[in-house]
């Protein structure tokens, strides 16, 4: 399955035809969650390829051997994608770990009545739209992503793959009451104490670790260690898919990178819709936006 330049549309989102169909999204959002399962919700370059490192080493109690013989698209496969349910068949991860770039909006009703445990990551949306910038660069299932102004107007517009980063997070953060069990951690708190992360992360789907296991889980989801590992790093992905001499996937792994691209009028801009669309809701001090 290439589609390396087909867009689907749903319920009108783009997302990329190389790993969507109308099918595997139609299936999404019919998925009979179980009470155990581990969802990973976020929006794309949030954190989600870390957090799936770090929920798979806490349910191994800290053990490196899964994260280093399974990529993470087995680990913790995406529900969305169209191999979706055949990785999930051959997972023998229990309990079961479950990504989705999806919105609440769109996943929101088969949630609805599941205690399935779900870790909401977001980060500050400005390394997030520099992140996705030189992501389009290297994927080649992405659109060409134009120029930094360009894509900055898209992403603030919300018409790239995944839809509004400002209507993701508003609808997974506010819907705290009708998802049972839902953890909203930020990139920022991974980077600035991993430590506390992978307690509360554990603590969270109830694997309580002894101080060993925690540092065990902080190291092998460290930057530096994930970049050397090719079951996470995306080196197995062939070359006509990800160009690996554009970029690499772990690109760089900072807080605070967006200063390096944006123009201080362009953040101005930002500041102005940001305001303009977070304006309903509480979360101004959560999304660090330094
Ligand atoms: S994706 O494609 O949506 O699954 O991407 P996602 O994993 O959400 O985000 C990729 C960015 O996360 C960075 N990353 C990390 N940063 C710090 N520590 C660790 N361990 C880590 N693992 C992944 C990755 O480098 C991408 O960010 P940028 O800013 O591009 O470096």
């Amino acid at each position: 399955m290439a589609r390396l330049d087909v867009i689907e549309m749903f319920h009108g989102i783009s997302f990329s035809g190389h790993l969507h169909t109308q099918e595997s999204l139609q299936s999404a959002l019919k998925f009979p969650f179980q009470d155990t399962d581990i969802l990973i919700a976020s929006y794309p370059k949030s954190g989600t390829t870390w957090m799936q490192q770090m929920v798979t080493l806490i349910s191994s109690r800290g053990d490196p051997h899964l994260n280093q013989t399974v990529p993470n698209w087995a680990r913790a496969p995406w529900l969305e994608q169209y191999y979706f349910a055949k990785a999930l068949e051959a997972s023998s991860i229990r309990p079961r770990v479950i990504t989705t770039h999806l919105s609440y909006q769109l996943l929101g009703p088969a949630l609805q009545g599941s205690k399935a445990k779900v870790i909401y990551v977001s980060r500050n949306p400005k390394d997030v739209v520099v992140s996705y910038y030189h992501f389009h660069k290297i994927a080649n299932f992405l659109p060409e992503p134009g120029t930094f102004q360009e894509f900055l107007n898209q992403f603030l517009e919300g018409t790239l793959h995944f839809g509004s980063w400002f209507d993701h997070i508003k609808g997974w953060t506010s819907h705290t009451a009708s998802v049972d069990n839902l953890l909203h951690i930020t990139y920022e708190e991974m980077s600035s104490d991993p430590h506390g992360a992978v307690k509360r992360v554990s603590s969270f789907i109830q694997c309580p670790l002894v101080e060993n296991e925690v540092n065990n889980c902080v190291h092998y989801s460290n930057f530096s260690s994930m970049k050397d590992n090719k079951m996470v790093n995306y080196t197995l992905v062939p070359g006509e898919i990800m160009d690996h001499s554009k970029g690499s996937f772990m690109r760089k792994g900072e807080t605070g990178d967006w200063k390096s691209m944006f123009t201080e009028e362009q953040n101005q801009y930002f500041e102005s819709i940001f305001k303009s669309k977070m304006q309903d809701s509480t979360l101004e001090s959560k999304s660090h936006r330094n």
